[in-house]
């Protein structure tokens, strides 16, 4: 049996109980707790006896909670696992009780936005001085295009979205997290944000909304995308692995932000030795004057050693890389993880000098019988800024006759000569 769900704030009370009559060998029961975003309760089991029992949880809203199930479990412990059984339970309570907070006081300052490439970091400084502080932040997010926000109502909680389809966006923020990313943006777009603090939850839920709330906003970079390979949902994967050696290969695990990434490790029951390629697909960028490759990854045991992004011109896009093709080693573009589960973006690599008909770049994993790390890799991208001309004269304003002579001059950035 499991309640509705609803939503909870960390440190507020929380209590449920039931009475039950089991005097059954082959059945129990429980009360759980299954809480979003924070681990789950799971209360003892009743034990067999005559009369009536009460099995009771109470606690505060751990960290991290952001709602709430309340649930009885019901088992068979039969030998034959028949599924017959009988307990009784009455007198069933459930309590969850929350103090009801004014507004918050202060708007947070310092709301900025900085643009990376295709992705929008937002900023600020939570208020810390006001009667009330917030509990929460509704940040929302609109398309250049789209009319004002729509401004949050109290008692009536906006959802996160994070469907850009509708031109609108919405997350919600913790208070003290003071940071909001909105990824995977169109590029070459104004983007604007306003940030609502509030307080309570559901139909308590309180927003401030009154003067002017902070705004915020950016236009994504001119690029244009040929790899944006996030490897979301399970099992994508639009690049090719190829295993040169070892029974270890890449894998499609659930790490990665967005979860969803590419993972090898030739670690199975000891270190083995493998060397294994994740390719891209042929990459013709040639009418473009630059090229950038980028991407997250994480490592944890061993080392960064026997780890390499590689890139070709001449590879067939088929065979074993070991053999076919001419690769050179550019692992020093880029950030190498200092260990651990922790994805980190491995920053901008320039590679504009590989631009070709046919490019190919590859994560190439080896291990030794020594030492094998774990490798995982999100958000392969490579891209370019694409040619803009800007004209300097006229600029707006000047009457040109017709039939008369006019010379235009213009400024041009990521030209092909
Ligand atoms: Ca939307
Ligand atoms: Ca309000
Ligand atoms: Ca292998
Ligand atoms: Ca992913």
């Amino acid at each position: 049996m499991t309640s509705d769900a609803f939503n909870v704030t960390e440190g507020e009370e929380i209590n449920a109980s039931f009475w039950v009559a089991d005097n059954d060998p082959a059945g129990r029961a429980r009360l759980c707790i299954i809480y979003e975003g924070a681990s789950n309760y799971y209360g003892t089991y009743s034990e067999d006896m005559a009369g009536w029992q009460q099995l009771t949880y109470t606690n505060l809203v751990p960290a991290g909670a952001t709602s709430a199930e309340f649930q009885i479990r019901f088992y068979d412990v039969s030998s034959n696992w028949d599924g017959d059984a009988t307990v009784f339970v009455d007198n069933v309570v459930y309590e969850y009780n929350t103090t009801v907070y004014p507004e918050p006081t202060n708007y947070p300052s310092d709301f900025n936005a900085t643009v990376d490439v295709t992705d929008i970091d937002l900023g600020w400084l939570d208020d810390t001085e006001g009667d009330q502080l917030p509990q929460a932040y509704l940040v929302l997010g609109k398309m250049i295009y789209q009319s004002e926000f729509v401004v949050p109502v109290d008692g009536t909680p906006v959802e996160n979205d994070n469907d850009w389809s509708d031109g609108y966006a919405a997350i919600n923020i913790p208070y003290g997290d003071e940071e909001a990313v909105f990824q995977f943006l169109q590029a070459n777009l104004q983007y604007d944000f306003a940030i609502f603090p509030y307080t309570n939850t559901g139909d308590d839920i309180d927003y401030k909304t009154d003067g002017t709330y902070p705004v915020a906003g950016g236009a994504t970079d001119n690029v244009v995308y040929s790899i944006y390979e996030t490897f979301d949902p399970e099992a994508s994967r639009d690049m090719m692995a190829y295993n040169v050696t070892g029974e270890q290969v890449w894998e499609w695990a659930n790490f990665g932000n967005p979860p969803g990434c590419q993972k090898m490790s030739g670690y199975a029951g000891g270190a083995n030795e493998n060397e294994d390629w994740l390719i891209t697909s042929s990459i013709d960028m040639t009418a473009y004057s630059n090229m950038l490759l980028r991407f997250d990854h994480a490592r944890n045991y061993a080392s960064n050693s026997g780890l390499f992004v590689m890139v070709s011109t001449d590879y067939d896009g088929t065979s074993d890389p070991s053999t076919n093709g001419t690769w050179t080693d550019i692992t020093s573009l880029f950030t190498f993880p200092s260990g651990g589960w922790n994805f980190i973006d491995a920053g901008i690599g320039d590679v504009s000098a590989y631009i070709s008909p046919t490019t190919y770049f590859a994560f190439k994993y080896t291990s030794t019988n020594a030492a094998a790390a774990t490798w995982e890799v999100d958000n392969v991208r490579v891209y370019t800024y694409v040619p803009v001309i800007t004209v300097i004269d006229p600029n707006g304003g000047e009457i040109l006759e017709q039939g008369s002579q006019y010379e235009i001059i213009w400024d041009h950035d990521y030209w092909v000569e």
